[in-house]
């Protein structure tokens, strides 16, 4: 009779610390993926209606540019000279967003249409994403996240391994 009870006692007691193990590989992999985050920059007009703000943006491969505004005196888009972008048809409410993936790095010009000729013009520098890892190409930089996966993977599994323990005797009776 009291065997039942101490095997529960006994499967509840790891319980805590695989829980703990299960957070802090969790924890880990939040803050790497934290670290190659994807950004988003927005693009809107200035008050003087001619102008893009910021006009000049910096960001790196995988973040996303979203051009947005609304209620605007005058209508406007954003085209890429290179043909990358095009927002559309030129509107005072706009909300478009374009994600630079990998291999779009290098110096991206565009315009509003209707106002080229006024200097609405921006340009977006994308940095390559690899751009970090210049001092130490092959060190410990790349493998730095195999050891949190393969702690999420231990933790998972003796997750698993308790919970199943747990619900098979309960499932015999
Ligand atoms: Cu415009």
């Amino acid at each position: 009779m009291c065997k039942y009870s101490d095997f529960l006692d006994l499967m509840m007691k790891p319980l805590p610390i695989t829980v703990i193990l299960l957070l802090v590989a969790l924890t880990t992999g939040t803050i790497e993926d934290e670290s190659i985050s994807q950004e988003e920059v927005v693009v809107t007009v200035d008050s003087t209606n001619l102008r893009f703000s910021p006009s000049s943006v910096t960001i790196t491969e995988g973040d996303t540019v979203r051009f947005f505004w609304s209620g605007e005196l005058l209508a406007h888009n954003a085209v890429a000279y290179d043909g990358l972008f095009d927002s559309g048809d030129a509107s005072r409410n706009v909300d478009y967003s374009f994600k630079f993936d990998v291999g779009t790095n290098g110096t991206h010009e565009y315009l509003c249409e209707p106002h080229e000729e006024f200097g609405m013009t921006g340009t977006i520098v994308v940095e390559p994403l690899t751009v970090v890892e210049d001092t130490s190409p092959d060190e410990d930089g790349g493998r730095g996240s195999l050891p949190a996966a393969g702690l999420l993977g231990t933790a998972t599994m003796v997750f698993a391994a308790v919970i199943l323990g747990r619900s098979s005797p309960s499932s015999r009776m």
